[in-house]
């Protein structure tokens, strides 16, 4: 299959795991065309199933080939077409960048951006009151992703903002909701191997062009 071969993502524009999609196509230098898929609606778009199972965004077409979950969609991407490489050679740093990816998935995704954004940033902008409590919560646990994070980026091995792989493209979505939290920023503060990085990565085209 050629890069000619039309590539098709099935998103949900403010889906931080489209973006993290988004944003590995946009690092390769891929073309590609998107397809709106509101996964909160009910229901979903006739045959969207079929593509995924779980109900989730994004699912990747390429050609016939279709995949979903955002860490397969993007080790696809860095494989099947040219541009600079997104994972590392040397063993130890690869390892880490999956390190990084398997923690904000895990621990970092639901409390910095299913509790802390959206009870912080969505809720009032949708005339709800934030509940306190699980903003509590939430950064709590985020501060434990936090802390895991900077260990990592302190280390250089990634997260370093200069040499790009995909768990940068995997955070930095996530980061860009949780530090619109006061709270998310603060604790971005605290930590300066992160925060550097954070500052490198929020100014770089691939994540500018893809802004919700
Ligand atoms: N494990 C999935 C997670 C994707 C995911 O949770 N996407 C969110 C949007 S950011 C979603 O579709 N949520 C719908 C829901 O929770 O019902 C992946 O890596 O692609």
């Amino acid at each position: 299959m050629t890069t000619s071969t039309p590539v098709v993502l099935h998103g949900y524009h403010l889906s931080v795991y489209n973006r993290v999609a988004r944003m590995a196509l946009h690092e390769k230098g891929v073309l590609y065309e998107t397809v709106e898929v509101n996964p909160f609606e009910d229901p979903l778009p006739d045959g969207y199933l079929d593509l995924h199972p779980f109900r989730r965004v994004p699912v990747l077409s390429h050609g016939g080939f279709r995949i979903y979950e955002t860490t397969a969609i993007t080790r696809y991407i860095d494989d099947a077409f040219d541009g600079p490489p997104l994972v590392p050679v040397e063993a130890k740093a690869a390892a880490r960048m999956t390190q990084a990816i398997s923690i904000i998935d895990s621990y970092g995704y639901w409390p910095m951006v299913r509790e802390v954004f959206v009870q912080r940033v969505s809720a009032p902008e949708q005339g709800e009151r934030p509940d306190e409590e699980i903003v509590k919560q939430g950064m709590e646990a985020s501060r434990v992703v936090l802390g895991a994070l900077e260990t990592l980026a302190a280390e250089g091995l990634c997260l370093d903002g200069k040499t790009i792989t995909l768990a940068d493209c995997h955070l930095a979505p996530m980061f860009g909701y949780f530090t619109l939290a006061p709270e998310g920023a603060k604790a971005l503060a605290a930590c300066p191997a992160l925060s550097d990085w954070w500052s490198r990565m929020s100014k770089r085209s691939s994540y500018l062009e893809t802004e919700p």
